[in-house]
């Protein structure tokens, strides 16, 4: 396709994420980044794999006049996914149709869902019957098996492995090479760390590490302990 057939698009975010996801639009190559906004001032007037950086986010009304209509989220951030929710969220309300983007190099299944926005990288894979929310960052090399249900703005970081059958609520965070064992349910906003292996059920807005996967103690409650 030629740099005239692709989508024009603005990228939010402009650090280590939005340079895998720039990868990864010119590797589809359906879609073609023409402007990354940044909120750091510092990066503004520099280019990101060759993209400028024009400014902030208060561009998006101006970019949207000169005919850019469709915007990939580039923030990663790894634990809170507060932040990529509320620039999705913006866009939208600012008219942008967020596109999905997936790695040639990722494999998705004919019969698994992708929702708007979501970014699947390369080596990931999305088995049968799996269905992906929108905003969801399938990050490099991690799996999804078949039948699983991702809710929006999840963030299955590098190399991670979910089983057969798991439910992952919305902004829930699988942190890098953590396994989550077939059938489990990951509550909404949940904060699974790298490498952990899941195999109970995660409450909505648990933080859980270890091998087994086991609450994580908050600096707060081992503040209060050494007073005893
Ligand atoms: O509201 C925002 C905003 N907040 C931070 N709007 C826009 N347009 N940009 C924002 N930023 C910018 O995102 C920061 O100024 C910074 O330049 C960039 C974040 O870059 P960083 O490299 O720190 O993080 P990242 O989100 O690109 O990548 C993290 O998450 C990935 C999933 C890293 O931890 C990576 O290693 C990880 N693979």
């Amino acid at each position: 396709m030629g740099a005239k057939g692709r989508i024009p698009c603005v990228i939010l975010g402009g650090g280590g994420h939005a340079a895998v996801v720039i990868d990864a639009i010119v590797a589809a190559g359906n879609a073609r980044p023409v402007v990354v906004l940044d909120a750091d001032p510092r990066v503004w007037g520099t280019t990101l794999l060759g993209v400028p950086i024009r400014g902030g986010d208060d561009l998006l009304p101006q970019l949207k006049k000169e005919g850019i209509a469709h915007v990939v989220i580039g923030l990663g951030g790894v634990g809170s996914n507060g932040p990529r929710q509320g620039l999705f969220d913006r866009a939208e309300r600012l008219g942008f149709a967020p596109l999905s983007v997936i790695h040639p190099g990722a494999s998705v299944s004919p019969w698994a869902t992708v929702g708007t926005g979501s970014v699947i990288l390369a080596g990931a894979v999305v088995n049968a019957r799996a269905q992906l929310g929108r905003n969801v960052i399938l990050n490099t090399g991690a799996i999804v098996e078949h039948d699983c249900l991702v809710g929006d703005h999840v963030h299955v970081a590098t190399g991670a492995r979910v089983a057969g059958g798991v439910k992952i609520g919305a902004g829930a965070h699988v942190g890098a090479g953590a396994v989550v064992l077939q059938e489990m349910v990951v509550g909404a906003g949940a904060v699974i760390g790298a490498g952990a292996v899941v195999v109970k059920h995660v409450k909505d807005g648990a933080v859980v590490a270890g091998v087994p996967a086991g609450p994580l103690q908050t600096s707060g409650r081992r503040e209060k302990r050494r007073r005893k």
